[in-house]
């Protein structure tokens, strides 16, 4: 499945904490029938409505948690209480409230994650509302005829959230801060995250839609750079590579002729790929393609030359691209491959349910 957003600029807060109250239940209600004729009608106090629930749903136009930034309760009503001859209180509404696909929920009080929200439309009970009370007929027996007690009705839950979003992106760009990833998300997609020759231009992960021809895209995650030691907090860390979990292939991006004369391309790609199995087993284990970027740099023979030293120092066993994210040079190519090999992905795992 290839998930689409709106392929804009997009710079998103991704994580919130949020209230949730769901309505208490309506009191039970006292009534006795009054009838012509009867001298002593029963009870016929009707029960309280229940209070509405609270229901979080996944909506896959929405891209950041940004609006949940602003601390808020988010209340559901409450149902009204019983009436006489029999009726039950109106229940309340339930809240649905819209949240970016691929939220993972926590409880904060009790830790426990109770949801991770994968599926357009997919909705997750967060607070559930309270019961109404029972109304006085329901307390009618033999010994009692005419009761007079009732249900005040249940309270609604209450929860504290944190919501994370997990950016579900079908390809991630890695790589040493300056590599080219900002540029090359802009080069191939209308995505417009600062591009500069200083190291942590990108302090967000952004996305972008690559449109790889008609009713074909796919989703390119741009995340800020990453530097040798950046599991032990160097640079700017390595918290922006949970955003590579759920993609489907990492594309890892490497200078071929870093401005520093000391500069090794290979040492470079290494200490990238030492910081992956350092932030997680399954991460390394992804598809992983080498993208040698800035070929307009070097001529042609040079440029080819470096390639092949950099492939067989690195004993590079996987594919490799040869792009200049500058001049557009091997983008094409590149998102094609990206393209036909996620489909391939997806049409292999729809074989498999
Ligand atoms: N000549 C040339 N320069 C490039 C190419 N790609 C990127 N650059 C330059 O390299 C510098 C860094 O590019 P960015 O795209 O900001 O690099 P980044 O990997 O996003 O860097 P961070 O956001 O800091 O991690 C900029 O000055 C770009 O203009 C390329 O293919 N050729
Ligand atoms: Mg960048």
């Amino acid at each position: 499945m290839v998930i689409r957003h709106d392929g804009t600029f997009m710079k998103f807060v991704d994580e919130a904490t949020v209230k949730v109250q769901a309505g208490n239940g309506g009191r039970g209600s006292v009534s006795f029938r009054r009838e012509k004729f009867v001298p002593f009608g029963g009870p016929d106090g009707g029960d309280g409505g229940s209070g509405g629930s609270v229901f979080l749903r996944a909506e896959p136009g929405i891209n950041t948690l940004a609006d949940f930034r602003i601390s808020r309760t988010y209340k559901a009503p409450h149902g009204d209480p019983g009436g006489s001859r029999d009726c039950t209180g109106r229940g309340g509404a339930d809240l649905h409230i819209a949240i970016p696909l691929g939220t993972v929920v926590q409880d904060v009080d009790t830790q426990e994650i109770i949801g991770d929200l994968t599926l357009p439309g997919q909705g997750l009970l967060v607070a559930q509302g309270g019961r109404g009370g029972w109304g006085n007929q329901r307390f009618k027996s033999s010994t009692n005829r005419s009761p007079r007690q009732h249900g005040s009705g249940l309270p609604g839950e209450r929860r504290t959230l944190r919501l994370e979003l997990k950016v579900i992106a079908d390809a991630g760009l890695l790589g040493l801060p300056n590599a080219g990833k900002s540029t090359l998300i802009r080069a191939v997609s209308a995505a417009r995250p600062k591009v500069a020759g200083y190291p942590f231009t990108t302090l967000y992960p952004n996305l972008g839609v690559v449109s790889a021809g008609e009713h074909r895209s796919f989703v390119m995650a741009d995340i800020p750079g990453l530097i040798e030691g950046a599991a032990d907090g160097a640079g700017l860390g390595i918290k922006f590579l949970k955003h590579l979990q759920r993609t489907r292939l990492l594309m890892h991006l490497v200078d071929i002729a870093p401005p520093d004369p000391e500069g090794d391309p290979v040492k470079d790609a290494r200490a990238i790929i030492g910081e992956l199995k350092k932030f997680s087993a399954t991460l390394p284990k992804k598809p992983r393609w080498l993208v040698l970027n800035k070929l307009d740099l070097l001529n042609a023979e040079d440029g080819d030359q470096r390639c092949r030293e950099i492939v067989r120092r690195l004993r590079w066993k996987g594919p490799v691209f040869r792009i200049s994210a500058a001049t557009g040079q091997g983008t094409r190519e590149l998102c094609q491959a990206v393209m036909t090999h996620l489909e391939s992905v997806a049409s292999a795992s729809k074989a498999q349910d």
